[in-house]
């Protein structure tokens, strides 16, 4: 890549926020806290961990980095993840606060306190052991949004058995390459799962990624959906058979710091999936301390609701196992957010009292499509903390969530992170940040990040165009990728030397020294010697009224080298003027970043390609920008939506 400077966006609209001072006076995140990471990282960590986790042996040493890039933190302490999560909230008295608000898709609810948690996970414990899962034994665990989720994950930390959990909408093939890859001895599924208010069935794909040769000895099926399953004699087992009629009671053992305890595959690029390794005592203390100090999670009166699917890392982090060792109580919702219509996530957000809210920039934008007056039709008082996830979150959404979701008053929490990171790592603190509408700002305290060039020099001049790295450990760290230390090395420890956590992602500094994310680096596209941002272009055609959703991409071209093609979704109620339309964007990009951003192709489509997690998969739309045949779709949320974008890309010209 060069090092061309890539013009900044000139939105109309270059507003900070400052923290406001009565939010501010109550808030976890202080600037002490600022200045004991600085002054003491290790020492900061340790108190994280002590503060906030209950050891059943104190750790020795905070971390131990001499097998680099092989982290181990807390080394020689002792502790059972479940236990944080649930026993030690009823120990201290809490037994009878709402653990989970639970929202099937159809309506119907249930609520679990952290006492009914305890004895749920309790039963699953002693279940999976009657099975034969044993500490160090793997678990695949592929359900849907359901209180079942959470407790089988609880339950398998409670054994010290990592689990690996599938989405529910990955294919019998991905499930099958997880399985085998870990090698997982039971699957736990259910019969079906709702979706759009229709049954929709999972177990068929659990039959088929377990035929023929296989690890797997027993699966565990919950009845959710009550649709018919092929039954194996010997190897199926209903979860109400099981699971209910074991005991309560169940004797948790403390694992080792640096035990297991979970495998999440990454999805989205190509090549065989990574299984990231996380385990015990660092990841817990990262996501509890960031969902205290990000969130601003007040656990006795707040109600907190991250709309992740627990098959993402979100779902991990930021429904699990943060908030759970946080004794939040929060709400967990099945299904989608317009069924059965497109006001339901606010009508949620009403019913419970929803104080924070943690979700994806792709919903967001999502959501202004459908229009201000749904959301206007409900009471979103409550909200107190808007936090987003998962992709750089435009200015344009960004203002419009604080706007019509946060009352104009709720401060934005833009987090970066990853699947490899645990937790979260650069985002604005709510009570103390003063908010850059686009921006995921700094790393909060105990991490530290810079941007590097392609000669691996910290780049500190603004707009300039870099590579995000991490130069410190962390405690969530991944601590591999399963069965292949050498990956793990190559992928993220040798682009700039075994100093750098090379994290895959554009950046570049702002003259406030705020940091932007730009998209992943093979998102990053060459025009003419120009390095042009993805996120950049994305961000200025959403700026444009008529635009609700746009991806970008570049396409080889002979006399430019790439060249910038877009992929966008109108909003409800602006008109496709054709050619007209066309113009009109390409130059409203000329005027916000300048006329070499100007995409070569604009394409008005009804949907674009998402994983589950809602990133848009730009290299499927590379594949039909390059009239390539379209690569692997597998991880797709909704694999129809390829058909669709050729069928129109063939209409169009
Ligand atoms: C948590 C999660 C990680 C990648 C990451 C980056 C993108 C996530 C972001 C963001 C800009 C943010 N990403 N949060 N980009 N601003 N606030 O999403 O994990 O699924 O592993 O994806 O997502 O590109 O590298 P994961």
């Amino acid at each position: 890549m060069s090092s061309t400077t890539a013009e900044p966006a000139e939105h109309a609209e270059r507003r900070h926020f400052p923290p406001d001072p009565a939010f501010a006076e109550q808030a976890n995140g202080t600037a002490d806290l600022v200045e004991a990471a600085a002054a003491d990282h290790e020492g900061f960590w340790a108190e994280q961990a002590r503060t906030r986790l209950t050891w059943a042996k104190d750790f020795d040493q905070v971390l131990d980095w001499s097998e680099a890039p092989f982290a181990r933190w807390f080394v020689g302490g002792e502790l059972n993840v479940a236990v944080n999560c649930v026993d030690r909230h009823v120990d201290a008295g809490n037994g009878d606060r709402v653990a989970i608000h639970f929202e099937g898709e159809g309506g119907d609810t249930r609520t679990l306190t952290y006492a009914d948690l305890q004895r749920e996970v309790a039963k699953a414990a002693n279940a999976l052991a009657s099975l034969g899962v044993a500490k160090g034994d793997r678990v695949a665990i592929y359900l849907p949004m359901i209180p079942e989720a959470a407790i089988s994950m609880l339950a398998c930390a409670r054994l010290g058995a990592p689990h690996s959990v599938v989405f529910g909408g990955f294919s019998s093939d991905a499930l099958k390459a997880r399985i085998a890859d870990a090698e997982a001895k039971v699957v736990i599924t259910s019969d079906g799962q709702f979706r759009r208010g229709k049954a929709a069935p999972l177990k068929p794909a659990v039959d088929a990624a377990v035929s023929g040769e296989t690890t797997v000895e027993k699966v565990l099926v919950v009845r959710r959906t009550e649709a018919d399953v092929d039954w194996h004699e010997g190897r199926d087992v209903w979860w109400h058979d099981v699971v209910d009629s074991a005991s309560d009671q169940h004797e948790a053992q403390p694992v080792d710091s640096e035990h297991p305890l979970f495998i999440l595959y990454t999805s989205g690029t190509t090549g065989k999936p990574k299984g990231i390794l996380h385990t015990s005592g660092g990841y817990l203390t990262q996501v509890a301390y960031t969902n205290a100090v990000v969130h601003d999670l007040h656990p006795e009166t707040d109600v907190y609701w991250c709309t992740a699917d627990v098959g993402w890392v979100t779902g991990h982090s930021y429904i699990v196992y943060g908030p759970l060792a946080n004794g939040a109580t929060q709400v967990m919702y099945e299904g989608t957010p317009d069924t059965p219509h497109q006001g339901r996530w606010w009508e949620i957000v009403q019913k419970y009292g929803v104080t924070i809210l943690y979700t994806a920039p792709t919903a967001i934008r999502t959501c202004m499509k459908w229009g201000d007056d749904i959301p206007a039709r409900f009471d979103l008082s409550s909200l107190r903390v808007l936090g987003s996830v998962g992709e750089p979150i435009n200015p344009e959404a960004w203002l419009w969530y604080r706007r019509v979701i946060g009352g104009d008053k709720a401060p934005i929490v833009d987090t970066w992170w990853q699947t490899e990171t645990g937790g979260i790592m650069i985002s604005p603190l709510p009570g103390l940040t003063d908010l850059e509408p686009g921006s995921a700002q700094k790393p909060i305290p105990g991490i530290s990040a810079e941007i590097l060039d392609d000669e691996g020099q910290p780049l500190h001049d603004p707009e300039k165009v870099g590579y995000l790295v991490l130069t410190k450990p962390w405690p969530a760290m991944l601590r591999g990728i399963w069965g292949d230390p050498e990956r793990y090395k190559e992928t993220y420890w040798s682009r700039f030397g075994p100093e750098y956590y090379f994290a895959g992602d554009g950046a570049k500094y702002d003259a406030d020294g705020n940091i932007w994310l730009l998209g992943r680096v093979d998102d990053v596209m060459n025009v003419s010697g120009h390095r042009l941002s993805t996120a950049e272009i994305e961000s200025a055609l959403v700026s444009h009224p008529s635009v609700a959703e746009a991806a970008v991409v570049g396409a080889t071209d002979e006399t430019t080298g790439q060249a910038v093609c877009a992929f966008v979704i109108l909003r409800g109620g602006a008109e496709d003027r054709g050619d007209e339309t066309v113009q009109e964007l390409r130059n409203h990009v000329a005027k916000e970043i300048g006329p070499i951003a100007k995409p070569r192709q604009i394409m008005v489509v009804a949907e674009l390609p998402k994983t589950r997690s809602g990133k848009i998969m730009r290299r499927l739309l590379r594949d039909v920008a390059e009239n390539r045949e379209v690569g692997d779709v597998t991880t797709l949320a909704d694999s129809t939506v390829m058909d669709l974008i050729k069928t129109g890309m063939s209409g169009s010209s």
